[in-house]
């Protein structure tokens, strides 16, 4: 079925990288950057095949690679209830242990089905070094490079950290739920510790804008101009370049951790974006909006005072950048502003 939908695909551009794991399921590093490198000169989403563990993802041990050890842990350390999207229901925030409950029933016996999105995690330094973030990201995210948590409090570190709070979070998601078409405010990386989901994905043309502004579920994908889809299974890293419309099916009961990342060739197309969403009520996002242009001047503020080395590394690359940046700030501000 997923092939038949990416078959219009033309052979020779292809419209995302895949990593395939070698029969001895060894990929060097060196490849890697140079896929990871590739896939933003191209502007294209990439999996790395088996990243992680198959199951266990980027989990250290059983609360990062467990659904219901990652809920319970968060349910004996006072964390607030979560905020969950309901299938067919209104969203509201659900108890730990009714969600404990609800994920150790069989799918069909649940009394809803619920997604979870952007848990906050960087905060907690137990399950933080927990994880093995994935090497590409230490060497490049500019994001990364400025984060330190400033509060070990589950929220307050999300509301008063100067640096982007969300280079870390975990969506937990029941069996049959769905996260519609939306972009995220910045590039998205994603692996599942367990589950499946089936990502879809189309570029931000004006024709797929245009579609996307009349879309409902019931009209499919094939609507979408150069639309496809991507399976992911435990273990499977994910990156998603800013700008590329997204929506996710849960095929099984789901942990995925994941988190924003920047990096300085892409600053400008990410900036763009971001004066999209706050230009264009349209486009739906997942993410709050507000606050966003302080998000980015946070990231450019921040940035500096951190890390030289990074700079020295990337300041071709910013500085190439540098007027679309400015110009794009500009266009955030008076949209902002209006
Ligand atoms: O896994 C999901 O259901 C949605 C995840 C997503 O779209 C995101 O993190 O941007």
């Amino acid at each position: 079925m997923l092939k038949k939908c990416n078959r219009d695909h033309n052979k020779h551009r292809k419209p995302y990288g895949d990593l395939k794991t070698t029969s001895s399921g060894a990929r060097d590093e060196t490849e890697r950057e140079a896929t990871f490198i590739k896939a933003i000169a191209s502007h294209k989403p990439v999996i790395f095949r088996s990243y992680g563990g198959r199951p266990g993802g980027l989990g250290k041990n059983k609360t990062t690679q467990e659904i219901t050890k990652f809920l319970a842990y968060h349910s004996g350390h006072g964390a607030p209830s979560p905020y969950c999207q309901l299938q067919g229901q209104a969203a509201g925030t659900i108890e730990y242990t009714n969600l404990l409950a609800e994920f150790v029933k069989a799918p069909q016996d649940r009394s809803y089905r619920a997604n979870v999105l952007g848990f906050p995690l960087m905060h907690n330094p137990a399950i933080m070094t927990n994880i093995n973030w994935p090497s590409v990201l230490r060497k490049f995210d500019i994001i990364q490079h400025i984060s330190t948590p400033s509060s070990s409090s589950f929220d307050t570190h999300r509301k008063v950290a100067k640096p982007p709070a969300d280079a870390a979070f975990a969506v937990v998601s029941m069996e049959g739920s769905f996260t519609t078409f939306h972009l995220d405010k910045l590039s998205t990386y994603a692996v599942l510790s367990e589950g499946c989901k089936i990502w879809a994905f189309f570029p931000n043309s004006e024709e797929n804008k245009q579609i996307r502004a009349r879309w409902q579920e019931s009209q499919g994908l094939g609507c979408f101009k150069d639309c496809f889809v991507i399976s992911c299974h435990p273990g499977d890293l994910l990156f998603i370049p800013s700008g590329w419309h997204h929506a996710v099916y849960t095929v099984r009961d789901s942990l995925m951790l994941g988190g924003h990342y920047l990096v300085a060739e892409e600053m400008a197309r990410n900036l763009q974006v971001a004066t999209e969403l706050m230009t264009d009520c349209k486009f739906s996002s997942n993410d709050s909006l507000t606050g966003l242009k302080q998000y980015f001047i946070n990231i450019v503020t921040v940035f500096p005072s951190q890390r030289g080395l990074l700079i020295c590394r990337t300041s071709n690359a910013i500085f190439l950048h540098l007027r679309l940046v400015i110009l794009e700030s500009r266009k955030l501000k008076v949209g902002m502003n209006s």
